[in-house]
């Protein structure tokens, strides 16, 4: 008897080694929709030679005072000259500048692409504007730099006659996949049958096959990443890109919209000047075609610089926010909504969620912010468009009505384990966005470097389990978090400011890498909460760490975790008020061969999935064991 006792003592010792988590039914709370989205920001190029499928670099030689306008990417071919000029009679008043190709005989341009140009056996549509007399045939091609070999190229008759600019649109189809993405696009033509010896070009454009077919389109890999992942919303357009440099720097909606040849382009925050061909109505489309939640962001009357906009002088920024709204959302018989529907969308979106500005708590933002920006923007918003949740770009200040705020986060893995717990006390008055989200810097006890831009190339695993950590305390609170997203998005592996990104890539789209941490929150993202479930268990969270809830439409139950830091596997005893024994579950566990692994552009994913049928033993438990740097969803539908 003693002894068996003992046994029994024992045994259940070692059950209770396990975490035991037990789940209700039901007394939790609905979840906002939005779990995991997406943040544009040009940071990396994610408009101009990433998400943006156009081939040809410096298409239309836009220029500003910060980034002047330059011949950057073309070269002449031999025996040709080239030559900037801001022509009496531009092609438009948004693109003065053009190029003036002069030579004898064949005499023409390169351009060099977005650091190479993908070359494969489908339908190039190109174009270019052109002006001067001109009795002759332009020859378009794509070549290889490598071999020299002509991949396509084709013939298109001249239809000037003199004056006037005139747009000639051509078709490239390449037979063959060329064998590296280290090709060119050029443009010739007989320049002994010019008048002048020389003719002028803007707007020189090439785009391959886009997602849904687009024109001015996206890249269909990037585009079908995005896909994979099941985003909810976009946050747009860019957090520090959105800003600007200074006050006439910032984003200006309305020099993004309309015919390409009305496009001004812009110095943009990160570098480079921008086309602005990726504008307002290409990041609704983009919405659209990934069935995502526009988070509108609008200029707040603050730029990097710390200029703000004085209380006096801020009606006109507010004016021109609603404008944007009404331009997106207005019947075709307002003002913008009329400019809309010219522009080829008659039918209004729907907006939801518009936040103002972008972390204006920093450069200096904070005083006017707080003092009256933020006021004037929540009451002329709430006043006009009541259903519309206005977030503010910070959580640092007292958020006036029911108005929502937004929190960015980078650090080391370690910091995103000490706030998983940071949202449980936190109002539920007051939304929360997560707007950007991204472990940037290897443990190393002192945080982040701000000045290291480039820390890590690429999230790496144990990163990505830190940040698996932090969204389960936030899906445990999902009712007061409208969603999150990683930061930045993008980056062309062959230019870019920041790193580490969701996504890496170059000019091949066989090479695009999804990051460790895309496959954290993809494994998130389809397994949708939209209620949660209070969770109960013995065990303090560290080193598991979950969240648990329902999927009404499916009527799922969900348990979602995550383990950091764990001397050995963690068993787990799982209970679901109301499942019983023999009740079955498919269990998904997330690993990757060490802690800083890291999924490169062109190498294989190294993060593993796996997933398991278990089955609910006595009193309805399932039991199974989850691994140091896991992140796992079980999900059963008994
Ligand atoms: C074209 O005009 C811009 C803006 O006035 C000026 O900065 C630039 O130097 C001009 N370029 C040429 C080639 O004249
Ligand atoms: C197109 O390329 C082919 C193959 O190199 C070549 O034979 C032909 O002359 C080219 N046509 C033009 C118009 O350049
Ligand atoms: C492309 O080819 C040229 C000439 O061989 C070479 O100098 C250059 O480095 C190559 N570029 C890339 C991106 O491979
Ligand atoms: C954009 O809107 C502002 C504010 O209404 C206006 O001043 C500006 O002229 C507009 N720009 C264009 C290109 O329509
Ligand atoms: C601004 O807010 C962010 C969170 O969004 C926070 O990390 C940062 O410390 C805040 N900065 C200041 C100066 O308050
Ligand atoms: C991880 O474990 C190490 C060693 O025990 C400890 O120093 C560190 O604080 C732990 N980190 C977290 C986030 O728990
Ligand atoms: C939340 O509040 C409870 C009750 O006051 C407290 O025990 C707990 O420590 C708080 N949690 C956090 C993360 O502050
Ligand atoms: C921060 O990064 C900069 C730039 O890489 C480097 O010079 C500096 O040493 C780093 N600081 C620390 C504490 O590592
Ligand atoms: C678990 O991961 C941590 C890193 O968080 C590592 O320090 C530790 O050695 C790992 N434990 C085991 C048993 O692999
Ligand atoms: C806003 C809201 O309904 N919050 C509830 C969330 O669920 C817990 C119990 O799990 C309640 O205590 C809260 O009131």
């Amino acid at each position: 008897m003693v002894l068996a006792k003992h046994l029994l003592l024992s045994l259940l010792a070692s059950c209770s080694a396990a975490y035991q988590i037990s789940v209700a039914k039901s007394g939790g709370n609905a979840t906002t929709n939005l779990q995991y989205g997406v943040m544009e920001e040009e940071i990396n190029h994610c408009g101009e030679g990433g998400l943006y499928a156009e081939l040809i670099r410096n298409r239309a030689f836009q220029g500003s005072k910060t980034y002047p306008s330059s011949l950057d990417a073309w070269v002449p071919i031999r025996g040709s000259s080239l030559a900037l000029k801001n022509l009496s009679d531009p092609l438009s008043s948004a693109l003065p500048t053009s190029v003036r190709v002069s030579g004898i005989g064949q005499s023409g341009f390169t351009n060099l692409g977005f650091f190479g140009i993908d070359v494969r056996p489908q339908k190039y549509s190109g174009s270019f504007y052109v002006k001067g007399s001109y009795n002759g045939k332009f020859t378009a091609k794509l070549q290889s730099i490598t071999s020299g070999k002509i991949l396509a190229n084709t013939t298109i008759t001249s239809k000037c006659a003199g004056d006037g600019w005139v747009q000639h649109e051509f078709v490239l189809m390449p037979e063959t996949t060329a064998s590296n993405t280290n090709n060119t696009f050029s443009l010739t033509f007989d320049a002994s049958k010019t008048s002048d010896g020389y003719l002028d070009f803007n707007l020189i454009s090439l785009f391959p096959p886009t997602w849904n077919n687009r024109p001015n389109g996206l890249r269909r890999d990037l585009m079908q990443a995005m896909y994979d992942l099941g985003p909810k919303f976009l946050r747009f357009p860019g957090g520090n890109n959105l800003e600007g440099e200074t006050i006439p720097g910032r984003w200006k909606w309305n020099e993004t919209i309309g015919p390409l040849t009305d496009r001004p382009g812009r110095a943009t925050t990160w570098g480079y000047e921008e086309t602005s061909g990726m504008g307002l109505v290409e990041y609704m489309e983009w919405c659209d075609d990934l069935g995502m939640e526009p988070i509108l962001a609008i200029w707040s009357g603050h730029a990097l610089n710390g200029d703000s906009v004085s209380e006096a002088d801020l009606d006109f920024y507010v004016q021109d926010a609603l404008n944007e709204l009404e331009f997106l959302t207005g019947p075709v018989d307002t003002h913008y909504g009329a400019l809309r529907a010219k522009y080829g969308h008659p039918e209004p979106w729907t907006i939801r969620y518009v936040e103002v500005g972008n972390e204006d708590n920093l450069s200096g933002g904070m005083d006017s912010y707080t003092g009256y920006r933020f006021q004037a923007f929540y009451d002329a918003l709430s006043k006009r468009y009541p259903d519309i949740q206005v977030i503010a770009s910070t959580i640092d200040m007292t958020l006036p009505g029911n108005a929502g705020g937004d929190y960015h986060l980078y650090d080391i893995p370690d910091n995103f384990i000490t706030k998983f717990n940071m949202w449980d006390n936190y109002t539920d008055q007051h939304p929360i966005l997560l707007g950007e989200i991204a472990a940037t810097e290897f443990n190393n006890g002192y945080g982040v470097n701000w000045s290291d831009y480039h820390f890590s190339t690429y999230p790496w695993w144990i990163a990505s389990v830190g940040e698996a950590v932090f969204l389960l305390g936030a899906e445990r609170n999902a009712d007061k978090i409208i969603g999150t997203t990683y930061a930045p998005w993008m980056m062309n592996l062959d230019n870019y400011e920041w790193s580490p990104t969701m996504l890496a890539f170059n000019a091949n789209p066989d090479q695009t890498a999804r990051s460790t941490s895309w496959h954290v929150y993809s494994l998130f993202n389809h397994n949708h909460m939209t209620n949660t479930l209070p969770a109960t268990s013995p065990d303090a969270f560290g080193p598991l760490y979950y969240a648990a809830g329902l999927d009404s439409q499916t009527n799922s139950r969900i348990f979602k975790a995550a383990v950091y830091n764990s001397t050995a596997n963690v068993p787990v005893s799982l209970k679901f008020e109301g499942v019983d024994r023999g009740a079955t579950a498919d269990l998904t566990v997330l690993t990757a061969p060490s802690a800083y692994a890291m999924n490169a552009v062109g190498a294989p994913n190294k993060v593993d999935s796996q997933t398991v049928k278990v089955t609910a033993g006595k009193n309805g438990i399932f039991n199974f064991k989850l691994p140091n740097l896991s992140v796992a969803v079980l999900r059963t539908n008994a």
